[in-house]
């Protein structure tokens, strides 16, 4: 383990500990034991990119200079202050979406004895956001700023994940409405504000930088995002589970993906009936119908390419940034995401 990520969980450490012991509670031991493993099998055990990512662009933005240990500290906090925003998202997405595993072991809510305990759970783990900013950056100068990112990146991405699933009731009635227009108004906000823009995010507004003036690298960020969940679209059909950690749901759950308007995009019309026909029945034989036209279409081979194509446009644009440091930013994270199997 890196030395960096061995700090990282340390920290966890640390928050948890205080999260377990927060005043403004009556915790018995019961109710203690029932958060520290809410939060020890929802929180940690990700790839922890967008956390760590934190501390990274951090780094990177003090070009060099050896951290203090109150800012490592500080950054790391904040990174898992994005962990435990995903946490929350994850817990609840897999009960909308009906999901089975993740990051290889089931979904919370389908543990023994949880089942719609894990809605609460969810707004427990939003909850401990506002309560880590308190304890470690009231007393800064950006903690309105801080508050604030976390408001509006949340905002944007519950209303990602309301298109997300309004969307499928468009497409029930008329799967030819998905297009790549939608499904990327639907992946902005579900997940590149609060997986890209929000970590860079918060290590400039760490920096003293006014997040505002930072448009272009928002760009830039919403362009990687968009490209990350379409990852996450070809990975759901294609990927595998073992290596993902999930077994994808999307053909069954009718989702606008990027997997099925590319195939619209590229079907003929009995390959299209036949994809009005199987596309979103939780159905072994039409989940297996659907994956064979994917196939035939070769969207692993369309994949491919779209992939070196958006590396490549987003190569160009970080170049084209006048600041060094913030290329770096930038390249580091790209190049945690490029080709990546999970
Ligand atoms: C990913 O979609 C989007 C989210 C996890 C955001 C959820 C937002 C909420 C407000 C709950 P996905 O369903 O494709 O992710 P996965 O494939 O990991 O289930
Ligand atoms: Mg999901
Ligand atoms: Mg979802
Ligand atoms: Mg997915």
């Amino acid at each position: 383990m890196s030395n960096l990520r061995a700090k990282f969980m340390e920290v966890y450490s640390v928050l948890k500990s205080e999260l377990i012991n927060d005043p403004a509670f009556e915790f018995t031991d019961v109710s203690r034991q029932w958060i520290e493993r809410m939060l020890d099998y929802n929180v940690p055990g990700g790839k922890l990119n967008r956390g760590l990512s934190v501390v990274d662009s951090f780094k990177l933005l003090k070009e060099g200079r050896e951290l203090t240990d109150e800012e490592v500290f500080q950054s790391c906090a904040l990174g898992w202050c994005i962990e435990w925003l995903q946490a929350y998202f994850l817990v609840l997405d897999d009960i909308m979406d009906g999901s089975h595993t993740r990051r290889g072991q089931p979904c919370w809510f389908r543990q023994p004895k949880i089942g719609m305990i894990a809605a609460n759970d969810g707004i427990i783990l939003r909850n401990h956001i506002p309560r880590i900013l308190k304890n470690h950056f009231r007393v800064m100068p950006y903690y309105v700023d801080l508050l604030d990112l976390f408001n509006e990146v949340e905002f944007q991405t519950a209303h990602g994940q309301m298109i997300d699933l309004i969307t499928t009731h468009e497409g029930e009635k008329d799967l030819s409405k998905y297009s790549l227009e939608i499904h990327r108004r639907i992946v902005q906000y579900k997940t590149a504000y609060y997986s890209f823009y929000l970590p860079v995010a918060c290590a400039l507004v760490m920096a003293g930088e006014n997040v505002e003036s930072h448009a272009d690298v928002k760009n830039i960020l919403i362009e990687m995002g968009t490209y990350f969940q379409v990852q996450d679209d070809y990975l759901d059909c294609f990927g595998d589970p073992e290596v993902i950690g999930k077994v994808g749901t999307d053909i069954q759950d009718f989702k606008c993906s990027w997997m099925v308007v590319k195939a619209l995009e590229l079907s003929n019309e009995e390959q299209k009936k036949l994809l009005h026909e199987n596309y979103g029945k939780d159905d072994q034989e039409c989940i297996a119908k659907v994956k064979e036209l994917y196939n035939v279409l070769d969207l692993q081979g369309v994949f491919v390419e779209y992939e070196s194509s958006s590396y490549d446009k987003l190569t160009k644009s970080i170049e084209a940034h006048p600041s060094k440091a913030v290329q770096a930013v930038l390249k580091s994270f790209l190049a945690k995401i490029y080709k990546r199997q999970k």
